[in-house]
């Protein structure tokens, strides 16, 4: 299996700037990657990465997305005159020319292609780029928006040529439509493009009628272009995970993916003067670790915009870090997506739902037509006024992200010890007091306090569960004997010795667990039976019909649990599967590797004893942060399990905002 993250840059791409006086220009500057680059360096993450070079893209690799004409008219641009130059920018729009611009275009392709290189033949998993200029708004025959080549398109259509990739996710998170993008995959039903992009009613550059939701793609194609238009300024993480939660994720899983090629702008972060939304640099860490359980981890990021000089960096180090696999800071305060979000959001799973099974039982918009629109929308109640108050915006800066000294242990029984990878560190026995196992189980009857076993793995659990909150650890997992007696126990333990929060997720049937302390723990139970009614409304389970279903259980682990948990934010997370709950493993390490993005990653998972070696050996490498498993085609999901995941999403909604989907007009 790949490991490493590949980071490509190269000063060369500094070495071109605006020579004239054009207010539009004027933010594409060199310094974008200088200041980007030596953040990396400051926080000692460029030598934990590979180091690639860039090369000079060819003609033929340029001619993949562009035309004959277009190439040779911008091979001219090296010997043209300053007046030349600014003569020769005029047609495109937003976007200007230098003498060296045509070389560092060349290596930016040649960046992307080396990355694209390096992740397909699996000398890394993923990586980045960082380049100038940007390529998403370029199309086949034009410069546009600071860009003169498609990086990101000829970089896919270097990835099917070259390597025969059939199906790849292209996610354009840069706050501008990335027209270019669009025009080259919109009749192509094996790239997905997503996108959302600052919109305003088509207000906002580059002000086209294509960047609404309701283009999803022509002929072939259709359904394959997502587009989330954002109405408001000052969208912010509630806004971001929410889409990823409802509409991206959903979608992309369903298309299942052979490779992610990212279009990473971070114009869309707080501070920057085109984007002016407002989620801070941490997010970006989140919308990396989500994006890496896709396509088996296969992931390139490629810079595009981004123009304010502090968030930039920052954001920047956010992805770079969770590429390398390190902890994701929590998210705190988070609440819901604004009124305009929601109705973005709305829209485009509508428009969506005749395309995608994930979307089949969303209620088509009433009286949805799609070329008449905006009617209902509300006038300036959220988000900020355009250009209101973003201007000197600050924000804290991110925390460090410290890997614990240990990144995984493991408490197996003898015989089971070689079962998982060498790097796992072994707990060794602790033995738990039959006075100390009664203070924190009441049920325990005789038989169990001379329960050897039963008591060491009560131990494991304690030593692990203080080892986590030290942060000497970041996850483990435990086989046991008894799975319910130490889960209660684990759970009690946590919750007298940690201050924060615990979010318990189980699979399986039986009530795992009294839920008690009413705040402090959330319980998210997956049944297949139907359950008692729960006694907290922090006890949460979801009916399943039966555990086989692995589109509905993805389904209600990216539209529910994540939403849930992220909105709960805990500071661990207990995981267990019940023996014989029939999970697949490769939906089951899924699991575990989305909710690594919570709780900084501290997380326990405890399985049965006698589960399968492969389930045990494969539970440990996603904790070590090997990427899951793709789950390959989905079919549909059952109807049943849908609907369950639907209702509950209703009757949670407004206690957990992050579960809305529907915007006001909807009942
Ligand atoms: N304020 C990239 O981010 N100017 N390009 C828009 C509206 C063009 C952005 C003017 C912005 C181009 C890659
Ligand atoms: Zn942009």
């Amino acid at each position: 299996m790949a490991s490493g993250t590949a980071l490509i840059y190269d000063e060369e791409m500094t070495r071109y700037k605006l020579l004239w006086v054009d207010p539009i220009c004027k933010i594409e500057v060199p310094e974008r990657l200088v200041v980007s680059y030596a953040a990396l360096q400051k926080a000692g993450l460029t030598q934990r990465c590979v180091a690639l070079p860039v090369r000079e893209a060819t003609d033929e690799d340029i001619l993949l997305a562009h035309s004959t004409e277009y190439l040779e008219a911008v091979k001219k641009t090296p010997y043209m005159t300053l007046e030349e130059l600014m003569t020769f920018a005029v047609p495109y729009g937003d976007v200007y020319f230098h003498p060296n611009i045509y070389h560092c275009a060349k290596l930016a392709i040649g960046a992307t292609l080396n990355l694209v290189d390096a992740v397909m033949t699996g000398k890394v998993r993923n990586g980045i780029a960082l380049v100038r200029p940007p390529g998403h708004h370029s199309q086949r025959s034009t410069a546009n928006g600071f860009c003169i080549f498609n990086n990101v398109a000829i970089g896919t259509l270097y990835a099917k040529k070259k390597y025969n990739v059939r199906r790849v996710l292209i996610v354009d998170w840069d706050i501008h439509h990335g027209q270019g993008l669009q025009y080259c995959f919109e009749e192509d039903p094996d790239v997905l493009y997503f996108s959302w992009h600052r919109y305003e009613h088509q207000k906002f550059w580059p002000n086209l009628r294509e960047s609404d939701y309701d283009s999803v793609g022509k002929g072939r194609g259709a359904g394959f272009n997502i587009n989330l238009p954002w109405n408001k300024v000052g969208m912010d993480s509630n806004d971001y995970l929410s889409v990823f939660f409802h509409v991206l994720l959903p979608v992309a899983y369903e298309f299942n993916p052979e490779l992610v090629m990212l279009s990473a702008g971070f114009d869309s972060a707080i501070g920057d003067p085109e984007g002016e939304m407002c989620a801070t640099p941490e997010i970006f860490g989140h919308l990396t670790h989500l994006l890496m359980s896709l396509a088996g981890g296969r992931l390139c990021a490629v810079l595009e915009g981004g123009y304010n000089l502090t968030s930039l960096p920052q954001s920047v180090c956010q992805t770079v870090q969770t590429l390398l696999g390190d902890p994701v800071s929590r998210i705190s305060g988070l609440s819901s997506p604004s009124k305009s979000a929601l109705e973005s959001i709305q829209s485009v799973r509508s428009v969506h739902q005749q395309y995608w099974a994930c979307f089949k039982h969303v209620a088509a918009k009433p009286g949805y037509e799609p070329h008449t629109k905006h009617s209902k929308l509300e006038a300036g109640q959220d988000g900020l006024q355009p250009g209101e108050e973003t201007k000197e915006i600050s924000w804290p800066e991110p925390l460090l992200r410290l890997p614990p000294p240990t990144r995984t242990a493991v408490a197996l029984p003898a015989g089971l010890e070689d079962s998982v990878p060498e790097s796992c560190k072994r707990v060794t026995e602790t033995l738990l007091t039959p006075e100390e196992a009664a203070e924190k189980l009441g049920n325990l009857n005789i038989q169990d306090l001379k329960n050897k076993d039963l008591l060491q793995s009560l131990g494991n659990v304690q030593s692990l569960v203080d080892k986590i909150e030290k942060k000497q650890v970041r996850n483990g997992l435990l086989l046991v004997p008894d799975l319910r007696k130490t889960l209660a126990f684990a759970v009690q333990h946590a919750l007298i010795s940690l201050t924060d929060r615990v979010l318990l997720v189980f699979l399986g049937n039986e009530a795992p667990v009294e839920v008690r302390v009413d705040g402090k723990l959330m319980l998210v139970q997956f049944c297949s039976t139907e359950p008692h009614e729960p006694k907290s409304k922090h006890h949460i389970p979801v009916m399943m019909k039966g555990f086989g279903d692995v589109p509905g259980f993805l389904h209600a682990v990216l539209t529910l649990l994540l939403p849930l948990a992220y909105g709960y934010d805990p500071g661990l997370i207990l995981v267990a599967m019940g023996k014989g709950s029939g999970m697949g493993v490769a939906a089951w390490t899924q699991l575990t590797s989305l909710l690594q993005g919570l709780a900084e990653g501290q997380m326990l998972v405890l399985m049965q004893q006698g589960d399968e070696e492969e389930t045990i050996r494969t539970t440990a490498a996603s904790l070590l942060g090997e990427p899951a498993q793709s789950l390959g085609t989905l079919g549909d999901p059952l109807p049943e399990s849908m609907d369950a995941v639907e209702k509950l999403r209703l009757k949670l909604e407004t206690q957990w905002g992050l579960l809305q989907t529907r915007g006001q007009n909807l009942p």
